[in-house]
């Protein structure tokens, strides 16, 4: 092939594919491969020196006008792509090309749920208080979430909680009291346990009533524990939880698991007490003014001794509250079900 029809074709080329780039990087690869050092254009220009000396002439002139070709193409090229506005097409023709080195687009960062956040900071405090944190088993056997808790097959006490039960007889945790066995067993006295966990129960929901709850265990034992004690550590939790002194009622009730059994009752936030919203029942705590918030007592001399502890000689206290109920109070929030709604809207605002 003659010079002159090489250096028409390096120009066919060269042409063609200045047309294909799609920006500026890759034109650079263009540059490269027709005019850089070892560029197609600086090879055929080497030639010349090898040429018989009659047909450097031509060669020269036929090298001269494909580099006028080529610079002038590729400036009208550069000048394209510098006043291209950014299109969608020119951006979707950028698809294939990957700029490792340009700084990364802007995304809006998520956060905490806000129940993952109160329970954190629940556990900080109690953690400051010097119990230790345990988590509790979502599915576990009837030994651990009823039997060990005084409870046998048949009791009637068991109706308290609609359960569900998986094929092979294992229930998903009715309330974290099913750890208290664990954490009672081989342990010497002094105990300070929290036990964190998630709790199903078959409930027809309501406003303050979920299928799913997150529920916050305390357990106590050592020598000489009182009811006092009880109290008096509860309600230190609950004022450093809401930063504020709250209003608490204490009233009796039956756990087969504790004994002497109350409950703790904190103020409605939605109400503020009164039972009514804008001369409606107030449907946050059914019109009572106030919300039940935990299960509470002694800790049954039965439970010890399953455990393998002297009840003559140990006592001790356990809680179980609500923690969604709980945040409830202290943001006002007057529907649990907001919790696990997925509405952004909501969980935004935490
Ligand atoms: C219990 O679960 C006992 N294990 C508590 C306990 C522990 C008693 C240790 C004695 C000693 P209860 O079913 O009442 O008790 O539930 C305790 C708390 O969990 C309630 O006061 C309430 O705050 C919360 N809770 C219960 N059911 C639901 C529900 N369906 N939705 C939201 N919160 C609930």
């Amino acid at each position: 092939m003659t010079f002159t029809k090489t250096a028409t074709q390096i120009k066919k080329s060269a042409l063609n594919e200045l047309a294909k780039t799609r920006d500026i990087n890759t034109l650079a690869f263009w540059r490269k491969e027709y005019l850089g050092k070892v560029g197609k254009f600086t090879k055929l220009t080497r030639q010349i020196a090898q040429l018989p000396a009659k047909e450097r002439a031509s060669a020269g002139k036929a090298v001269n006008e494909l580099k006028q070709a080529l610079a002038k193409a590729l400036q009208e090229r550069e000048k394209q792509f510098h006043e291209l506005p950014p299109s969608p097409v020119s951006r979707s023709q950028l698809s294939t090309f990957f700029d490792l080195t340009a700084p990364g687009a802007d995304f809006q960062l998520g956060h905490l749920h806000p129940i993952t956040q109160m329970r954190q900071y629940a556990e900080d405090i109690f953690v400051r208080m010097g119990f230790e944190v345990f988590e509790a088993r979502e599915v576990d056997d009837d030994y651990h979430n009823f039997e060990s808790l005084n409870m046998p097959p048949q009791h009637p006490a068991r109706d308290l909680w609609d359960t569900f039960w998986t094929e092979d007889e294992l229930v998903l945790i009715t309330h974290t009291s099913s750890m208290q066995h664990r954490i009672l067993l081989g342990q010497k006295p002094p105990i300070r346990a929290i036990i964190v966990g998630r709790c199903f129960r078959h409930e027809a929901t309501d406003a303050s009533h979920e299928h799913t709850l997150n529920q916050i265990e305390g357990l106590y034992v050592d020598k000489g524990i009182k009811l006092p004690d009880l109290i008096g550590t509860f309600k230190k939790f609950l004022d450093e939880f809401s930063q504020r002194d709250i209003k608490m009622k204490i009233q009796p009730s039956h756990f087969p698991f504790v004994e002497p059994g109350i409950e703790f009752l904190l103020d409605c936030a939605i109400c503020f007490g009164t039972g009514e919203v804008e001369g409606e029942r107030c449907s946050t705590c059914g019109g009572s003014g106030w919300l039940e918030l935990a299960g509470a007592g002694m800790v049954h001399p039965s439970v010890l001794a399953e455990a393998g502890l002297d009840p003559q000689k140990y006592s001790g206290f356990a809680w179980g509250f609500g923690l969604d109920r709980l945040v409830m109070v202290k943001y006002g929030i007057e529907n649990i079900r907001h919790f696990y709604s997925g509405d952004l809207r909501f969980i935004r605002q935490f």
